[in-house]
């Protein structure tokens, strides 16, 4: 791969932050909103963001407070959507002047930046251009291309978080009436272990707690996630958590500023003062040590009750709501200390610390993300921090359960549409009920195995709902050379990105608005409905002109290719649901449980909250009961010599798409193929910092994953570790290294080593 590299010849580093979000984060918000758009629309877009009637905020899914103060919006999210808003345009004319092979050179940096996609285009087979093609044709050739397959199992119908309900309803139904259920999404690659842990153990597949359990908690744990950056409206709820007199403990290998110290920028006091402090007790913990942590813990309480029996373990909630404590119990006993000491990188007086907080707490909430969920282990440390949880009675009460904190703004909503490759029988049997077909039972091919199936010919066709497929997944070369090998790549998109340049056959961008722009039908103005985080379903109304008229929104491209391929239907009305989108939630209120008088229930402007089974002491599981499991825990020890290397987000980055080229509160400017690594053991490894290296992984496939050309920068990590960003760094995981049983992407767990730079003089 030749690609062109955003020059990294200023890097500046300085050192970290310790505290996030304060005035200085709304100022880069509005710099980087004018560089993209005029004030105008700036300010149309974040006075309406996150509002009753305005435009649900395409960032992440943390939850909006019910009573919010005027523009409760972050830097991060502000950025989004201007990125978003955006006048720049990439026109036909733009594609008759770049090639795709050129446009393959360029980074993913700069294809963002040429802003906003106009008009559909084909790439044709054995040509090197895309060129204008009307909606009509695109949609018949894509349709053709269906229709011509020899199965139905090999399309592949990929989603992103971004994608709204209403669209993503369709979609799914699209694939099931084709006859596929390859419905790979992003969830594959973000919180699928956290779906598989919590399924199994209390029968859920979301999360527990609401805002109002987040500020009158005693106790809460934030493992594994950056939120100053990721989730930066969470910090908010933590300062309430901490007004009303809870505790945070931290648990990451890096000392994120936003776990540390938090200066609200919407009050006078977070703009002047030193904020509030958020981490009373940070646990630098080693990665994928979390697993030996909680078993640490569980053994300290289970001893806690030994030598005070009756006052530590919630036997009332044990006996009426859980199976498998005993052998639990058992097995938890049989701990090495040893063993966890050397997996955490902690001391036992550390962990005796937490377990004496966790003692003084009536209420625990336990809150994670990709640094939990992208390990091998990752499904392992969920459950044993439900464990952890159940031990005390710390689920379905007020103050406590399990928060794992969604990424994209609806992926969790996308999920509950039905967009999931194993979507279980009672879904498939409603879908049939209401529309009068059989949908498939066979299982579907999540993102990992669809690149398994591009690579040995078992699918040929390829959509992408949202997203940026070929960024997002790992072992970079391989995955390209899969898209490659496809007859027909087609991406519903708002902005250009790698995934267009690295295409099939025959490649078709079909632009789309965006959430942020006006949606006008046959039917009327137009909106949609997501679900953040914490199961509250609320419409999203855009407010811009659309960046171009030849945009459909993604229901229409949806259900006019949906009609073209599977033909008029009377009991699936394609036009009908373009025309008007309330019909399709009238079909979701029948389809979806808890969507009862769904368009009724979304006119409120706060929404509504989906139930979760467990807060009126229902556990979905086989046995009714919520379940103790034993996780064993193996040390990702590095050996001498090698580095366990984290792929991450920079504050300047959505996902795969980088907005610039800085991580203020790491402290890193100008550069982004930069690896942190602690000091010592850059000492131990005769690494001097800023030294140019590549990074190697290694695994037992013996081929090797190199990352070239990465400046290292001494970085206060956990002993022993790495960090870098995603996703420049994706060709080093391998496509067989993934957790176990959900199948996600090890992308926090890669085993490396740094070789002088093979281009350094
Ligand atoms: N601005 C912005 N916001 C976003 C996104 C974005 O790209 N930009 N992406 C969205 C999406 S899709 C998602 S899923 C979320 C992701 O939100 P995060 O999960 O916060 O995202 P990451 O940057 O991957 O950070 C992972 C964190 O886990 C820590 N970590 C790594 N390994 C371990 C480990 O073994 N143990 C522990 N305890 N910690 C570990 C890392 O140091 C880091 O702090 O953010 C969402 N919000
Ligand atoms: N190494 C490594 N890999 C990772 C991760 C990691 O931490 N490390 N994280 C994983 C995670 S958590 C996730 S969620 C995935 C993210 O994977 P994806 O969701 O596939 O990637 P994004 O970068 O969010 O997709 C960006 C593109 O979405 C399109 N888009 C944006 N808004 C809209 C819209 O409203 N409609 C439509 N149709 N298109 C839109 C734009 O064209 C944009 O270029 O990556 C995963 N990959
Ligand atoms: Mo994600």
């Amino acid at each position: 791969m030749s690609r062109m590299e955003d020059p990294d010849d200023d890097l500046k580093v300085t050192p970290p932050k310790t505290w996030a979000t304060g005035v200085p984060a709304v100022t880069h918000a509005m710099q980087y909103s004018l560089s993209q758009t005029s004030p105008r629309r700036t300010a149309l877009t974040l006075l309406n963001l996150n509002q009753g009637k305005g435009i649900d905020c395409p960032g992440c899914a943390w939850p909006d407070p019910k009573h919010r103060p005027m523009n409760e919006y972050c830097e991060n999210g502000a950025k989004h959507i201007n990125d978003e808003a955006t006048t720049r345009r990439v026109t036909a004319e733009f594609f008759r002047q770049h090639p795709v092979s050129e446009l393959d050179e360029k980074s993913d940096y700069w294809l963002n930046q040429q802003g906003r996609l106009t008009e559909p285009m084909v790439k044709r087979p054995d040509s090197d251009f895309y060129e204008p093609i009307d909606w009509d044709e695109a949609l018949d050739l894509i349709a053709g291309e269906l229709r011509a397959l020899d199965s139905p199992n090999e399309a592949l119908f990929y989603t992103s978080g971004r994608l709204n309900n209403e669209a993503a309803f369709l979609l799914q139904l699209f694939a099931r009436a084709f006859g596929t259920n390859n419905l790979p999404d992003c969830s594959n690659m973000c919180h699928e272990s956290s779906g598989f842990a919590m399924q199994e153990t209390l029968g859920i597949g979301k999360g527990s707690v609401s805002l109002d359990d987040m500020h009158h908690s005693d106790l809460i744990f934030v493992i594994g996630q950056n939120p100053g950056t990721n989730h930066p409206r969470m910090l908010s709820a933590l300062e309430n958590t901490k007004r009303n007199g809870g505790e945070v403990v931290a648990v990451n290998p890096l000392p994120e500023a936003g776990l540390m110290r938090f200066k609200n920028p919407q009050k006078m006091r977070g703009v002047l003062g030193r904020g509030t402090e958020i981490a009373d007790q940070f646990l630098q913990i080693r990665p994928g040590g979390d697993l030996a942590l909680f078993k640490a813990l569980n053994v300290l309480l289970l001893e806690a009750e030994d030598a005070a029996p009756g006052t530590v373990l919630d036997h009332e909630f044990i006996r009426a709501h859980t199976t498998g404590f005993e052998e639990f119990a058992r097995q938890a006993r049989e701990l090495s200390w040893d063993d966890v000491l050397s997996a955490t990188g902690l001391t036992r007086q550390e962990i005796e610390q937490v377990r004496d907080r966790v003692l003084a707490s009536g209420s625990v909430i336990a809150c994670w993300a990709m640094g939990l969920t992208q390990h091998k282990h990752g499904v392992a440390t969920i459950r044993e921090v439900i464990n952890f949880l159940m031990l005390r009675g710390n689920i379905g009460k007020p103050g406590a359960g399990v928060c794992p904190v969604r990424g994209h703004s609806n992926v969790q909503g996308d999920r509950t549409m039905g967009v999931w490759e194993q979507m279980p029988q009672e879904f498939l049997d409603s879908l049939e009920h209401e529309f009068g077909f059989t949908p498939p039972t066979e299982h579907g091919w999540d993102s990992v195995d669809s690149i398994r199936a591009m690579l040995d010919g078992r699918a040929r066709f390829f959509l992408g709902v949202a997203g940026n497929f070929v960024r997002a997944t790992p072992d970079s070369e391989v995955t390209e050379k899969a898209m490659r090998q496809c007859r027909v790549t087609a991406h519903i998109s708002t902005k250009l990105n790698r995934s267009h340049t690295v295409c099939g056959e025959t490649a078709l961008i079909l632009p789309t608005l965006g959430r942020s722009d006006r949606d006008i039908q046959a039917g009327g103005e137009q909106f949609v409905t997501v679900e953040d985080s914490m199961s509250m379903v609320h419409a999203s109304r855009g407010r811009l002109e659309p960046a171009s008229d030849r945009l459909l929104s993604e229901v229409a491209i949806l259900a006019r290719l949906a009609r073209r391929v599977l033909g008029d239907d009377p009991d699936i009305p394609w036009e009908g649901f373009e025309a008007d989108y309330d019909t399709i939630r009238d079909r979701i209120s029948r389809v979806v449980p808890d969507f009862e008088d769904f368009n009724a229930r979304v006119a409120d402007p706060g929404g509504f909250a989906l139930p979760n089974p467990v807060n009126s002491g229902t556990y979905p599981t086989a046995t009714g009961k919520a379940v103790f499991t034993c996780n064993e825990f193996e040390s990702l020890e590095p050996g001498k010599g090698y580095l366990v290397l984290q792929s991450l987000r920079s504050h300047d980055q959505w996902n795969t798409i980088p907005y610039a080229l800085n991580d203020r509160y790491r402290g890193i400017h100008n550069a982004r193929r930069v690896v942190l690594v602690n000091p010592a053991d850059l000492d131990e490894l005769g690494i001097a910092d800023q030294t140019e290296v590549d990074l190697v992984s290694v695994w037992h496939d013996g081929v090797e994953r190199r990352a070239p050309g990465f400046r290292v920068i001494a970085y206060p990590a956990a002993r022993g570790s790495a960090a870098s960003y995603y996703p420049e760094t994706n060709v080093l995981v391998p496509l067989d290294s993934v957790a176990d049983t959900s199948n996600t992407p090890t992308s926090k767990g890669v085993l490396v080593r740094l070789e002088p730079a093979a281009s350094a003089s």
